[in-house]
């Protein structure tokens, strides 16, 4: 496409009337929230609302810093840090959001996130950096053997971690008379926050027991629950934008239009008003949590790992796979719906049908491999939790088993195609691929050795081990896991 030039604060007010804008004055607004890891999750959910907030009260604009890289500060501070959502359904809409005042890049400027910390207007931190990002070890405590763990042990003022700068902005803040701000995870964590409040707790107690003890009774860290499925952004996405606003944005991000957040209501200072743009403030995030986590989430790494060695690429195309779809339909609806308390007034029935029809979404191309991703990290939230639970209440777990048998030809293959895995395990997981033969009883004892991702007693269970090793095998027979296998398997479970 030869569209040359490219969104701008002034090419705002020139833009189709059917792209929608920001609905407030950019110049007046404040930034009561600060927000780590502004990717794409972020951009297509906690900043649309945001930038809903701001129609009626300026004082929650966001300012985001990237933990790692400069790329999305780069990309979009020519733009005025103003980017596009597509909205992607049967009917497919645009907006320029505006929420994004500031975008740091926390290496190249450690002195002015914390000042944004310890600012008196910022009232809420927001959190999206992936499971990974939390630095937890296997029981959920903060694994203080990790290398930017044990830096900031080492030099707290000058924070390479999220947790080392939580922890640093709340001594700010102290010193300051200030309140603590709220701080809330938007990653896809079974109590989120719980698990970071005990990793901010437990940082704080090795540097400071006082900063610690006020943390602990001052501090909030509600649990949340977000939603929207949102697939990377590719040249299809650039160029539909590109079309709908005559002109080109340098990173636009795309969703469906489902979109939820929920939030448990407990929060240590100010907050905007939440309810008026649609979010849940609620004392039962748990239900909500473990209903999203295990049914959507568990299902789309089912997909993710089954659909990619039966040779698909994306969701849809996997969904599109009568076997395949099957399967996973009754993996929601034997194994894992009788393991959820519904959140009060959710059909869980037509919930699950929902997520079934939110998959097979034709307008998106959600790569499976995105999904891929971290699936050491992903798993015992998504999938093993349910077979723990499963096991405990004598239900049955045939199903549950076998896209984690999936995830481990998935990790065989890829140690046998050239050794890619993205997955802050690869080097361990590579490795133990490097040396399966596709045969369980050879394969599955070093994988249940990994206690991070293993319980010893799920590692133990007979029941377990068994219906993990059946799984494996038919999925490996012949040698190798493809659709053939994938079928074969899927169809003897989708009873
Ligand atoms: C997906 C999620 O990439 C993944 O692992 O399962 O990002 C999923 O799309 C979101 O949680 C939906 O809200």
């Amino acid at each position: 496409m030869s569209i040359e030039q490219f969104l701008s604060v002034d090419r705002l007010a020139r833009l189709p009337q059917s792209v929608a804008r920001p609905a407030y004055d950019r110049d007046a607004v404040t930034s009561g929230i600060f927000h780590f890891g502004p990717g794409a999750f972020h951009r297509v959910h906690q900043s649309w609302y945001v930038d809903d907030l701001l129609a009626t009260d300026p004082r929650w604009a966001i300012t985001a810093a990237s933990l790692q890289t400069s790329a999305v500060r780069d990309a979009l501070q020519p733009q005025g840090n103003l980017y596009t959502v597509a909205v992607l359904d049967e009917h497919i809409s645009f907006r320029v959001i505006g929420a994004l005042r500031e975008i740091l890049v926390a290496p190249e400027d450690v002195g002015a996130v914390l000042r944004r910390l310890a600012a008196p207007e910022t009232h809420i931190v927001t959190i999206t950096v992936t499971e990974k990002g939390y630095c937890l070890g296997g029981a959920g405590d903060l694994d203080t053997a990790r290398a930017e763990i044990q830096q900031d042990l080492a030099t707290p003022r000058s924070p390479v971690s999220l947790i080392g700068f939580l922890v640093e902005g709340l001594r700010l803040r102290r010193t300051a008379g200030l309140r603590p701000f709220t701080m809330l995870s938007c990653d896809n964590l079974v109590d989120n926050g719980v698990k970071l409040a005990r990793a901010v707790g437990q940082f704080a107690r090795e540097i400071d027991p006082e900063l610690a003890r006020w943390i602990g009774e001052e501090g909030r860290c509600p649990r949340t629950m977000v939603d929207s499925i949102t697939p990377f952004t590719d040249d299809a996405l650039r160029d539909r934008v590109a079309a709908a606003l005559g002109c080109r944005d340098r990173w636009p991000v795309q969703r469906e239009s489902f979109v939820q957040w929920v939030i448990e209501d407990s929060f240590a200072d100010e907050v905007p008003d939440w309810a008026a743009v649609g979010v849940t403030v609620t004392d039962d995030v748990p239900a909500y949590d473990r209903t999203k986590l295990r049914l959507l989430n568990g299902a789309h790494s089912a997909l993710a790992y089954l659909g990619s060695l039966a040779g698909f690429s994306t969701v849809s195309q996997a969904m599109a796979d009568r076997t395949l779809s099957a399967f996973v339909e009754k993996l929601m609806r034997v194994e894992i719906m009788p393991s959820i308390r519904a959140p009060r007034g959710l059909d869980l029935g037509a919930y699950a049908a929902s997520l079934l029809k939110r998959f097979r979404n034709p307008t998106m191309q959600h790569a499976l491999a995105q999904i891929a991703w971290d699936g050491s990290q992903k798993l015992p939230i998504r999938i093993l939790g349910t077979i723990a639970d499963n096991l405990q209440a004598g239900r049955p777990i045939e199903r549950l088993c076998l896209p984690v048998a999936a995830w481990l030809h998935f990790v065989r293959r890829n140690a046998l195609d050239g050794g890619k895995l993205a997955d802050p395990m690869a080097g361990t997981l590579l490795d133990l691929g490097r040396r399966m033969q596709g045969d369980a009883r050879h394969d599955l004892p070093a994988f249940l050795a990994l206690d991070e991702l293993f319980p010893a007693t799920l590692a133990r269970d007979a029941q377990f081990t068994t219906a993990l090793a059946r799984g494996y095998d038919e999925l490996g027979v012949g040698g190798v896991a493809d659709r053939g296998t994938v079928h074969r398997a899927c169809a003897a479970l989708a009873h």
